[in-house]
């Protein structure tokens, strides 16, 4: 449900950051409960969501890592919270609603395959053994719109080192609750559930590969797939899986759930690039989301530095769709 409360908007970019969450005004007047229970070891922060009952709210906001820059503004949460792909919940983008309804806790990750030993952790075990930061991450929709998030998480490769696969693991492919009372989307049968996805070991390892616990500052929202998913900042959105309760290491590339809905439109590797029209589409240009305009797609999405030389000697593939 929409609280009345100021636009995102009308927020600076440094709203995305830890000051923000200081002191907020309505988590004081709650009460000392509310008080306790949102303080966090460093100092007199407030974190609002922990009001609300997340296991995990005190260990947000995350400090910065300010390696990665964005070229544009911050998409206001607003804007972002409700435009949304989320298949589970519906085929339209304005899902956020009925992903109310998705129970975030407990919630636990399988961890299975070519691993040293298969294991099952529960998300808030996860959190304390994993390096919290924050990142300003551009997003892309093979869907030609753009935006950007504050996004906080831990590095894939740490969650990769955490589960010990095998020399023999090749890819690491990731599957999405399926829960057929929880999302209304699981009735359109046509659609080949669960949501799956997968990366190489390489990409997994990548710098950039980041797996996503919080947005703007506190614990993932619901529409953005909480409490776990990820973000491949210079692929294609439909990459990034949400809520995440499966974690396998494999020999064979996995077939996404968007592949096996469509191969010729939705490739194993996804990557952006402005020069490789979709089938029905132009992907040169990007709606900015929030603002309207458009503006220019960019190789990569703007990531070549970290992740061109991955795909060196890969030319033969179709690495674009
Ligand atoms: N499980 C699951 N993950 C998913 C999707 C989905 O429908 N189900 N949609 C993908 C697509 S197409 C995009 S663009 C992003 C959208 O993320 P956002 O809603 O946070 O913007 O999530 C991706 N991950
Ligand atoms: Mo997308």
């Amino acid at each position: 449900m929409l609280i009345a409360r100021r636009k995102g908007w009308e927020l600076p970019e440094s709203a995305a950051t830890p000051e923000r969450f200081f002191f907020d005004r309505r988590a004081i007047l709650g009460g000392s409960a509310v008080l306790g229970g949102g303080l966090v070891a460093n100092g007199l922060r407030l974190s609002p969501a922990r009001a609300e009952g997340d296991p995990s709210a005190g260990l947000f906001p995350a400090k910065r890592n300010e390696t990665f820059k964005l070229d544009r503004d911050i998409t206001p949460e607003d804007v972002n919270a409700n435009y949304n792909n989320f298949y589970e919940f519906g085929s339209t983008k304005r899902i956020a609603s009925a992903a109310e309804a998705l129970k975030t806790r407990p919630w636990r990750i399988k961890i299975d395959g070519l691993v040293e030993k298969a294991q099952e952790i529960d998300i808030d075990d996860l959190l304390k053994k994993m390096p919290l930061e924050e990142r300003l991450y551009r997003h892309r929709c093979v869907e030609a719109w753009g935006m950007a998030i504050p996004w906080t998480g831990f590095p894939l490769k740490s969650l990769v080192e955490f589960a010990k696969p095998t020399s023999a693991a090749k890819y690491v492919r990731m599957e999405t609750f399926m829960d057929k009372s929880v999302g209304p989307g699981f009735r359109q049968f046509w659609y080949p559930w669960p949501y799956i996805e997968g990366v190489t070991m390489a990409e997994a390892h990548n710098d950039l590969a980041f797996v996503v616990v919080g947005a703007y500052g506190k614990p993932l929202g619901k529409p953005f797939g909480a409490p776990i998913r990820l973000a491949l900042p210079w692929k294609y959105g439909f990459k990034s899986i949400k809520s995440i309760v499966k974690i396998s290491f494999v020999t064979e590339r996995p077939v996404s759930f968007w592949e096996k809905l469509q191969a010729s439109e939705y490739g194993f590797w996804a990557n952006v690039n402005p020069n490789v029209p979709h089938p029905r589409w132009s992907q040169a240009t990007e709606e900015v989301l929030g603002k309207g305009n458009r503006v220019p797609t960019l190789m990569f999405n703007g990531y070549g530095e970290f992740v061109a030389d991955m795909y060196k000697g890969l030319e033969g593939e179709r690495l674009y769709t």
